[in-house]
């Protein structure tokens, strides 16, 4: 593999967030904040070379897959899948009208090149233990990536997922965990505090960094650090900010999590302009 050009993959990174909010603020509803926190991961693994695709056959059993866990987040997988050409802007820009493919949280039985229906958070982690045990099974070297939100893990399924990755040693299974200090209705402080993830997915056999989520140069350097290990499954605890990238536009509002809003038009003129 090639090593991937970061002022690259931060350019697009960059567009993949000014398509969130535009996405986000058409259709009145979503949640670009989520979305934002994520944005480096999701980059990183389409256009750094790390998950193996195929636009002309997104079903192609020997691709890798990702499981978008924290399916609320799926502006930046739609606007990810857009920069790669899978959509045009408009299509993407019907995001939550009535009919339109591009539901509020992922689909798989509307788009191809979904890999799960999600949204009832808990479930991905444990989707992505049977494709990794699947392409096992197949002879398959496919790598099965899922992101799952901090307060997220609060789920008790994807415990279960967890032991039983590493119950079956599933080396071609990585868990991102986008640790954005954040939930619905608050912070871990708040709701509910599990960190740190590292050590107790460490105490379950797992491998772990932790990084800076935000910092396209870690997100590479682990993504390509974790495909040496051969022997157990992989987590990447993804420190990172809710709605990294427009940050001073949020706090402007008072609201550092803006959990599930979009932005009006103003800020997001504002949030656009600064990303400009
Ligand atoms: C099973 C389930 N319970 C509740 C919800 C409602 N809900 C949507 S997003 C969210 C918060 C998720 O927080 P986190 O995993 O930290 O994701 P973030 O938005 O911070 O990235 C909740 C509780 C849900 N989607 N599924
Ligand atoms: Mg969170």
């Amino acid at each position: 593999m090639s090593t991937p050009d970061l002022a690259k993959l931060e350019a697009t990174a960059k567009e993949i967030r000014r398509k969130i909010i535009k996405i986000t603020t058409e259709a009145g509803s979503g949640h670009p904040s989520s979305s934002m926190s994520a944005t480096e991961v999701v980059t990183a693994l389409y256009f750094g070379g790390f998950l193996r695709h195929n636009k002309s056959n997104p079903r192609d059993p020997k691709r890798d897959r990702f499981i978008l866990s924290k399916g609320h987040a799926v502006p930046v997988l739609y606007s990810a899948l857009c920069e790669a050409g899978y959509f045009t802007f408009d299509q993407i820009m019907t995001l939550r009208k009535l009919g339109s493919p591009f539901e509020g949280h992922p689909n798989m039985a509307k788009l191809d090149c979904i890999e799960a229906s999600t949204g009832s958070l808990g479930q991905g982690l444990s989707l992505g233990v049977g494709h990794a045990l699947a392409c096992r099974l197949d002879g398959y070297d496919a790598h099965t990536y899922v992101m799952s939100g901090d307060g997220e893990m609060g789920e008790g399924q994807m415990w279960e997922a967890i032991a039983s990755a590493s119950k079956y040693k599933l080396s071609n299974l990585t868990l991102i965990i986008d640790q954005n200090g954040y939930q619905q209705t608050g912070s871990h402080a708040e709701v509910l505090d599990l960190r740190p993830f590292d050590s107790k997915l460490k105490a379950f056999g797992w491998e772990t960094l932790v990084i800076n989520g935000n910092v396209m140069s870690e997100v590479v350097d682990a993504l390509g650090k974790l495909k040496s290990i051969k022997d157990r499954p992989t987590c990447i605890v993804s420190q990172t900010k809710k709605g990294f990238g427009i940050l001073p536009v949020l706090e402007t509002t008072g609201d550092v999590n803006y959990h599930g809003k979009p932005l009006s038009k103003e800020l997001a003129e504002k949030a656009l302009a600064y990303l400009a």
